[in-house]
């Protein structure tokens, strides 16, 4: 028998997911499954960040039961709760004091740079100046906040958080030349195959929870049925050859983007094997449903153990919260904050 690795020699692993709309499947291809993939390789911390959800309105009651589904769909894509820390961010106030330390290392220049902030902010209408809250602008320092205050190695993340990453670099690098050697530098981990998956109707757009398209997003609890659909009406283009080119041939390359990741194989050799469209598109709907079986099947059995959910949590939030306890004393102390209190 092989003896555990210690978790000190190990590479610390954090990333976050946001407890609002439905988890679909570029969350799943992007983050989730890689997550579960590599969990026995790092030490690994995972929550859902509910104070991100915040930035922009949220239904109290609806947040409360967004953030417990989305605990438990961690446990269902396979992560296990004796493996790895699985908690809620706002469970851990730590993440917030830390924030307000980034918040006064990072400049208001490279937050405006962000482009996760100004697709957000034109979204609500006003061009971002009114209806926009502040925290919207702020985000990446409580991001940086999140993945600094565990030594984070390495974040494993969806394309569209590279810019974050780089942010979160950028600070922690300004923080340790002020104060002297505080912060871990930690990389992004992009997965090479689905990183940005597209929605299925409007395939140069990113796939998200926000998206207004149900027939272009699919959930990750969806019915079989409901997958298939939405697999056989996906766009495509009236060229009716199959190549990998996103450029020419967006939807076309989504879905064998999307069936190589499901079925971890080359996009661009898989194109090779269909001279149709119709057999692309059933293909990758049924590699999907049964990706995506296992996952359903765990929910069930979750949702039957609600009391198991609430220990999961609770033992996250403590073993997280002593390691980040630790982070932000060492932070403060360098930047000179009195000892005590
Ligand atoms: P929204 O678009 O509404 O902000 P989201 O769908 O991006 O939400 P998040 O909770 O912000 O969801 O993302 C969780 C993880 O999933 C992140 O690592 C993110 O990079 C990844 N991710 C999100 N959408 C995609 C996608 N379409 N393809 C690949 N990865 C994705
Ligand atoms: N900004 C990310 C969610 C997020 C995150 C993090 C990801 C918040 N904190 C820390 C990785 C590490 C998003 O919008 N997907």
């Amino acid at each position: 028998m092989i003896a555990a690795v210690p978790s000190s020699f190990m590479t610390r692993v954090l990333s976050g997911i946001q407890p609002t709309g439905d988890i679909h499947l570029g969350n799943f291809l992007g983050a989730l499954r890689q997550w579960a993939i590599d969990q026995h390789l790092h030490d690994s911390f995972y929550c859902a960040v509910d104070l991100h959800a915040v930035t922009v309105q949220q239904d109290p009651v609806e947040l409360r039961s967004k953030t417990l589904e989305t605990m438990a769909t961690l446990v269902s894509v396979g992560l296990d709760p004796e493996v790895c820390t699985l908690f809620v961010q706002s469970h851990v106030p730590y993440h917030t004091e830390l924030s307000w330390l980034l918040e006064c290392t990072v400049s208001f220049g490279e937050l405006r740079r962000m482009t996760q902030f100004k697709d957000k902010s034109a979204k609500q209408g006003d061009g971002g100046q009114e209806h926009v809250s502040a925290g919207l602008f702020t985000y990446p320092a409580l991001m940086a906040a999140d993945i600094l205050i565990y030594d984070a190695d390495r974040v494993p993340v969806g394309d569209d958080q590279r810019q974050h990453l780089e942010l979160t670099r950028d600070v922690a690098e300004r923080f340790n030349s002020r104060y002297g050697q505080t912060f871990v530098l930690p990389e992004a981990a992009i997965p090479k195959i689905a990183a940005r998956v597209m929605d299925l109707q409007e395939p140069t757009n990113k796939m998200s929870k926000s998206s207004e398209s149900p027939m272009g997003t699919v959930g990750i609890f969806e019915d079989t049925n409901s997958i298939a659909k939405k697999f056989k009406r996906a766009i495509t283009d009236s060229e009716n050859q199959v190549r990998f080119d996103f450029d020419a041939k967006p939807g076309v390359s989504n879905l064998l983007s999307i069936l190589g990741a499901a079925t971890d194989r080359d996009p661009a050799s898989l194109a090779d094997e269909y001279d149709q469209y119709g057999p692309l598109k059933n293909d990758t709907a049924e590699a999907i449903i049964d990706a995506l079986e296992p996952v359903q099947n765990r929910r069930a059995e979750l949702l039957a153990d609600p009391a198991e959910l609430d220990r999961i949590i609770a033992r996250g939030a403590e073993k997280a919260s002593e390691v980040a306890a630790i982070t932000v004393q060492r932070a403060k102390d360098a930047m000179g904050f009195l000892p005590g209190g």
